[in-house]
């Protein structure tokens, strides 16, 4: 193998099966791989091959520091690798769902990333609601960013500090305002995202695929992701599970049973938590549908 033309750069895109990879002067070329050779992502360290100032062959991936992804039965889906801290997008309009936030958090806490939740439409009187929602979380000392992503001076002076010197995901359940909040931070992202769904014949302002932004300003990177309704993590164990619910570690201690799943066991540190109010019932409740889950997946 020639290595003489061999450079190395970041994954900004992924496209089935090309890359667009962002060398260490800010060049990006279309990148193809070798055979069939899948599971890169967006958020990558690869060396490539120069064919050309357009184009260029991925040689190597290299060992990622976190990789967040979802999983159900059939596939999983990653998100993106090498990232700093993860910003999930909520709203009171239309309602978000605790599940899908929950699970985005277990998640984060299985790829050690550092979550904060942007709770979007603050302009609105109903994000009283989702505030009350969102205790749950605030009392995990979880950040709670609460902005309007219509209004640029605030999500700059709020977020531009949260964002320097990161790289950061922005994840959110369709409809929670995550596209507005992106272009009010990138507007460049603005026409990619509409030139992208018109080259596919889609609705306008769809992002259909994953994408690296430097954000305009300050030093830092905003990786944008497709709006999701479902959030499976078969990936993980039940062990896996229960460290995504930090509030469990300290209870674990009273668990009499060393292979305690906490539900139906006497002498379960966690079920007295619960019934003692130090865990929120919801949280338990995503516990319980996230262990049968994993059970009913590995029942066959
Ligand atoms: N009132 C209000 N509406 C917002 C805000 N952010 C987004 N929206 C609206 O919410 C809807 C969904 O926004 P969009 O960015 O497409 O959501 P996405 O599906 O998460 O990408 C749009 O009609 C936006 O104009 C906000 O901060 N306040
Ligand atoms: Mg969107
Ligand atoms: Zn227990």
């Amino acid at each position: 193998m020639k290595t003489s033309n061999l450079s190395s750069g970041t994954v900004i895109a992924a496209h089935g099966r090309h890359y667009f990879v962002e060398d260490q002067s800010g060049e990006v070329r279309k990148c193809y791989t070798r055979g069939k050779r899948s599971g890169i992502c967006v958020g990558d360290t690869v060396d490539f091959s120069v064919q050309s100032a357009e184009q260029g062959t991925i040689e190597t991936i290299h060992p990622r520091r976190n990789l967040l992804y979802r999983s159900d039965e059939a596939r999983s889906k990653q998100f993106a690798a090498n990232i700093d801290q993860l910003l999930i997008v909520v709203a009171s309009e239309p309602p978000f769902s605790e599940d899908l936030c929950g699970r985005a958090l277990v998640a984060a806490e299985f790829a050690d990333i550092a979550p904060i939740i942007i709770l979007n439409k603050a302009d609105l009187p109903s994000v009283e609601h989702a505030r009350k929602q969102l205790q749950p979380l605030a009392d995990l000392n979880i950040p709670i960013i609460e902005l309007s992503a219509l209004n640029e001076e605030q999500v700059k002076e709020l977020l531009y500090p949260v964002l320097e010197n990161r790289c950061t995901l922005l994840l959110g359940q369709s409809g929670m305002g995550k596209s507005t909040l992106l272009n009010t931070l990138i507007p460049e992202a603005k026409a990619h995202t509409q030139t992208h769904s018109e080259a596919l014949g889609t609705g306008r302002h769809t992002t259909t695929s994953t994408r690296l932004y430097h954000i305009p300003g300050i030093t830092g990177d905003l990786i944008d992701s497709p709006g999701f309704q479902t959030f499976g993590l078969a990936h993980l164990e039940p062990s896996d599970i229960v460290r995504g619910f930090p509030e469990f570690m300290a209870e674990l201690a009273n668990c009499k049973f060393y292979n305690c799943t906490h539900r139906h066991e006497p002498h379960c540190g966690i079920v007295e938590a619960l019934k003692a109010g130090r865990i929120h019932a919801e949280r338990y409740a995503l516990y319980e549908r996230l262990l049968a889950e994993y059970e009913a997946q590995s029942r066959y």
